[in-house]
């Protein structure tokens, strides 16, 4: 399955009246607001989210998954359907391959559909939280932090394997989230596992490419429930100063306990140089991985707007790797991923909206209701027009989620796939 520009193109046909005149005032609002238009559309059209490759099937919990008719049983198909995305949002040209879960069988013929698709390589993800077929040792009791040298050393080794399948594809990160930890008090000391970690992903980054970077995500409880090695930004941070310069934290938004300020601490590692990576979801309770923007908006908009500061502000920080780890129980999974990128697109339009200057000026003054009014008011503009006019220049579909109902992908994906697929990954 893959869809053309000309199909897009006659699907928008329908909405290009109502499309231009919601533009055109808006534009003129904004305009008049001294903001130039041109350069927020063309910063949407810049931004480009990786779908991580075990994202494209239905998901599912410890009590049970319920398939979704048509998904990818191969990494051919899962790129195919990255593929469908990208075509319709113009905002999805990469891919996050996990391994061991998607290790290409013909390099070459990944590569040549990945580009021939628009699609880069972006962050490699190790796998050191399930064990694997034949392995010698088991990650049960931890594996970058296990307190056996033989288990430590399969875990590096295995992290080693990745940069270098990242590597023939043209990846330039490699992302490691660890599960290790304790389930009970007592079960392990603080000290060594954090120690070990330490130690070994010193020789993992030992093992990366000068133009790679590290990410070292963090995590609070899951799977392990009495106690992460790598908890926080803090414990990430540390680990990623104590390897060098490459090495960076990754902010997954599921990853942190009720109520966090994400924003601040966002703000704050780039303030360091120190944020290489995001991964976007929206939570309720925990890591639950819902669509992006669909519980907590206003946070997502919040974090933006640091984002947006610290991109502008913060030469020191790198670009940033930016991905959906999102699972999908209920939804279509390419469905579920348009309204993430959609919500991911409208948090950064309205943040772009924000006049820095007089932001600045307020909170010089003191004057907090101007403070706020002045990110309420970005916060409450409807910014659709600027997505759709973005994704119009590249030539995606005015409204993706429409565009995907009409043109019957997930039938057409049944008709080619059959409809008992179960997809591979999480
Ligand atoms: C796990 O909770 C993390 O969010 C990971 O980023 C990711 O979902 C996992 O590593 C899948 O490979
Ligand atoms: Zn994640
Ligand atoms: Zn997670
Ligand atoms: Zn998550």
């Amino acid at each position: 399955m893959k869809l053309n520009k000309t199909q897009i193109h006659d699907i928008n046909q329908k909405d290009l009246k109502s499309h231009e005149s919601d533009f055109n005032y808006l534009s003129d609002k904004l305009t008049n607001k001294g903001l130039d238009v041109n350069s927020i559309v063309s910063k949407l059209k810049d931004f480009q989210v990786a779908i991580p490759s075990w994202a494209l099937g239905a998901g599912g919990t410890r009590f049970g998954r319920f398939s979704f008719y048509g998904e990818p049983s191969s990494l051919e198909q899962k790129i195919d359907d990255i593929g469908v995305i990208h075509a319709l949002t113009q905002t999805a040209g990469a891919v996050s391959l996990h391994i061991p879960w998607d290790i290409p069988s013909d390099y070459n013929a990944i590569k040549e559909k990945a580009d021939a698709l628009n699609i880069k390589f972006d962050a490699v993800n190790s796998n050191t939280f399930q064990d694997q077929k034949g392995a010698q040792e088991t990650y049960k009791y931890g594996s970058l932090s296990n307190t056996s040298k033989a288990v430590r050393e399969q875990a590096i080794q295995h992290n080693l394997d990745v940069i270098n399948i990242g590597n023939k594809l043209g990846s330039k990160a490699l992302t490691v989230w660890l599960a290790d930890g304790s389930c009970f008090p007592g079960q392990n000391n603080f000290q060594t596992a954090f120690q070990n970690t330490q130690d070994s992903l010193i020789d993992i980054y030992k093992g990366l490419p000068d133009d790679w970077k590290m990410l070292v995500e963090y995590k609070p409880y899951e799977p392990n429930f009495y106690s992460t090695v790598i908890q926080d930004w803090g414990a990430s941070l540390m680990l990623a100063n104590g390897c060098g310069d490459k090495a960076y934290t990754l902010v997954d938004l599921g990853h942190h306990l009720p109520n966090s300020n994400i924003e601040q601490i966002v703000s704050i590692l780039q303030l360091k140089g120190k944020l290489g990576g995001f991964h976007f979801n929206d939570s309720k309770y925990g890591d639950d991985d819902l669509t992006v923007g669909s519980i907590k908006p206003y946070a997502l908009f919040l974090i933006f707007n640091e984002l947006v500061y610290g991109m502008e502000n913060n030469p020191q920080n790198p670009d940033l790797a930016w991905m959906i780890d999102a699972s999908h129980n209920v939804k279509d999974p390419l469905e579920d991923l348009i309204q993430s990128l959609e919500a991911i697109q409208e948090a950064y339009a309205k943040a772009l909206l924000i006049n820095q200057a007089d932001l600045k000026a307020a909170q010089l003054h003191h004057d907090v209701v101007k403070c706020q009014e002045i990110l309420q008011d970005a916060y409450r503009t409807d910014v659709r027009a600027l997505l759709q006019q973005a994704r119009l220049d590249a030539g995606g579909a005015l409204s993706p989620i429409n565009a995907y109902r009409n043109l019957n992908v997930r039938n057409e994906l049944i008709t080619e796939r059959g409809k008992n697929t179960v997809a591979t990954g999480l």
